[in-house]
């Protein structure tokens, strides 16, 4: 079952089966460093994110962690552009051997945490951007291109879930009003929930 939410916009439930999925979040894991990233409004999100390939510091990347304590960022590893090839594949029912992903952002949602109302810009690269969730469901607000309010759609993501955002969706404003605590299979290994984007940094 895939739904298009709007153009270029494709939702792929259970994508990620569950050995998959608890090969991702023990990945996930060993990625050390998640950090919640300060505004330059002074305001600091309850996200805490780790970065591969690339460092994200609102609102622009860069090679080194300049909001830590400026070592190199971890290496976007093969096997997860592996994976984002054969998830834009799925989702838009065709070949994507020329999609190549070199930043992932890996963000870490407790049970307060939320994600509000943006557009993905700092990419100079329109190429799509591939959504993984893992753990808890969430509640996942779809907006426009225009304004960050309505008006939009709410779809909750769960555990295994494929999202791909590509063409007339890609500058769609998006956000996480909450997460559903307590949703994710214990089995899992997870308290929360995890979303790895893979993006094309076009630097
Ligand atoms: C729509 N992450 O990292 S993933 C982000 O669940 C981000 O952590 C959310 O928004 C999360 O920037 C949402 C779904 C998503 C990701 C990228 C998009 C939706 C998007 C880019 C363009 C349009
Ligand atoms: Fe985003």
């Amino acid at each position: 079952p895939r739904a298009e939410i709007a153009p270029g916009a494709v939702h792929v439930p259970d994508w990620l089966g569950f050995d998959a999925q608890r090969e991702l979040v023990e990945a996930c894991r060993g990625w050390r460093g998640y950090r919640s990233a300060r505004l330059p409004s002074g305001g600091v999100m309850s996200v805490r994110t780790v970065c591969l390939g690339w460092h994200w510091v609102p609102y622009r990347y860069s090679r080194t962690i300049d909001d830590g304590d400026g070592s190199p960022v971890l290496p976007f590893p093969d096997w997860l552009g592996d994976l984002g090839r054969r998830g834009l594949a799925d989702a838009y029912g065709v070949p994507a051997e020329d999609y190549r992903p070199d930043v992932a952002l890996v963000n870490f949602y407790d049970a307060a945490a939320k994600m509000g109302m943006h557009q993905d810009k700092d990419e100079r690269s329109l190429a799509p951007v591939v959504s993984l969730s893992l753990g808890d469901t969430c509640v996942f607000r779809f907006g426009n291109t225009e304004n960050r309010g309505q008006p939009y759609t709410d779809v909750e993501l769960g555990s295994g879930d494929l999202f791909v955002f590509g063409g007339a969706s890609r500058l769609a404003y998006h956000g996480v009003p909450k997460t559903l605590p307590g949703t994710a299979d214990p089995a899992l290994g997870l308290t929360g929930r995890l979303n790895l984007t893979l993006r094309v940094s076009g630097l």
